[in-house]
């Protein structure tokens, strides 16, 4: 049987029927609050969006976090130093149930680590020990499956680190290689573990160390360094969600919530560069991408190199799990708001767009 006879409604239907009949009004839950008006006092105004926004207000303070900030909030774990001085980054990861809002008035029984959707921003240097201390609270059996460089008892899959509801497990590997990396639940079926929200960043700062020739582009990567805080740095997870269960997503988004970044743009200071660590964890479709406006960018395939794998252009594209390094300014730039999006323009019209705010 055809899905369009399992699954009558559509998303595509959905849009098909809202660009004929106008602003949709359907019930929460199983569609996208989008409609033909921007919500009241939202930045930027009404007509330079064609209001192609969600309507109303999500409400961050009952998700128990926000996406403004997600955007920085780097988790660098509990520092110590093993007996040959080596630094040790311990983190506590707990998988949990919790229905979060996705889009205003839209609720989603998302699966989380640590409450919230994307997980925790884990940080970390190259070479580091890390230790994961894992806990299941959930109502499924789950995982964490890092990307990195580890033994096959840390890998987290069935049968190696699958940890079941009220379980838990210790993954510890050494951080290799630097660069722009994910973890996410790897139990099965794993479309659906992973888009219910059992996802974040991992991110390996270079170690200048090791890399004599490139010293001082590693130092810029590397927190804590005078070089880094030059840059301004985000984390932009690209997600989507399935609130009909048609393994279509309804919602798509930068770090969770549809629109969040239109609705409240990005300030950044032109004077400095910026830096976004782009991951795509997208279910259901083959490829999502990020475009910038008005401007171009160097990016850094999965973020291994520390010279680009791709120089000026303004699109890139991403499979599920690649993520990549992007850098930019807007120094010689009018101040202003600048839009970014994926370039499927649908995705677009269903959350994921939003705005820098360039300050003179
Ligand atoms: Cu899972």
């Amino acid at each position: 049987m055809s899905s369009w006879f399992r699954h009558p409604i559509t998303r595509r239907l959905l849009l098909r029927g809202s660009a004929l009949l106008g602003p949709l009004s359907l019930t929460a839950t199983a569609t996208p609050a989008l409609a033909k008006t921007v919500s009241t006092g939202a930045r930027p105004p009404s007509d330079s969006l064609g209001g192609m926004t969600t309507v109303g207000e999500v409400d961050h303070d009952r998700n128990g976090f926000d996406p403004h900030h997600i955007l920085t909030d780097w988790d660098t774990g509990a520092v110590s130093r093993d007996r040959f001085g080596r630094t040790v980054r311990e983190f506590e990861i707990v998988a949990k149930d919790k229905e979060i809002e996705i889009a205003p008035g839209v609720f989603f029984p998302a699966w989380t680590y640590n409450g919230r959707v994307p997980g925790p921003t884990l940080r970390v240097t190259e070479g580091d020990r890390v230790i994961v201390r894992f806990r299941n609270r959930g109502s499924h059996p789950h995982t964490i499956h890092f990307h990195g460089i580890h033994s096959a008892r840390m890998d987290g899959v069935p049968g190696s680190g699958e940890v079941a509801p009220g379980g838990s497990f210790v993954y510890e590997f050494d951080a290799l290689p630097f660069g722009c990396h994910l973890y996410h639940c790897h139990s099965v079926p794993l479309k659906r573990h992973i888009h219910k929200g059992l996802y974040g960043a991992f991110i390996i700062d270079p170690d200048e160390a090791r890399h004599p020739d490139t010293q001082r582009a590693a130092r810029s990567r590397r927190l804590g360094t005078a070089e880094n805080a030059a840059w301004q740095e985000f984390v932009m997870v690209m997600n989507g969600f399935d609130t009909n269960l048609d393994d279509e997503n309804e919602i798509y988004a930068v770090n969770t919530v549809a629109h969040v970044y239109a609705k409240r743009p990005i300030p950044i200071d032109r004077k400095r560069p910026v830096r976004i660590y782009l991951i795509n964890v997208t279910e259901f479709d083959p490829l999502n991408s990020f475009h910038l406006h008005a401007n171009f960018f160097d990016y850094y395939d999965h973020g291994t190199t520390l010279t680009p794998t791709l120089r000026i252009v303004d699109t890139v594209m991403q499979c599920q799990a690649q993520r990549g390094i992007i850098e930019f300014s807007y120094k010689d730039h009018e101040p202003g708001l600048y839009m970014f999006h994926a370039h499927q323009t649908e995705f677009v019209e269903l959350g994921w767009m939003g705005f820098f705010e360039t300050k003179p």
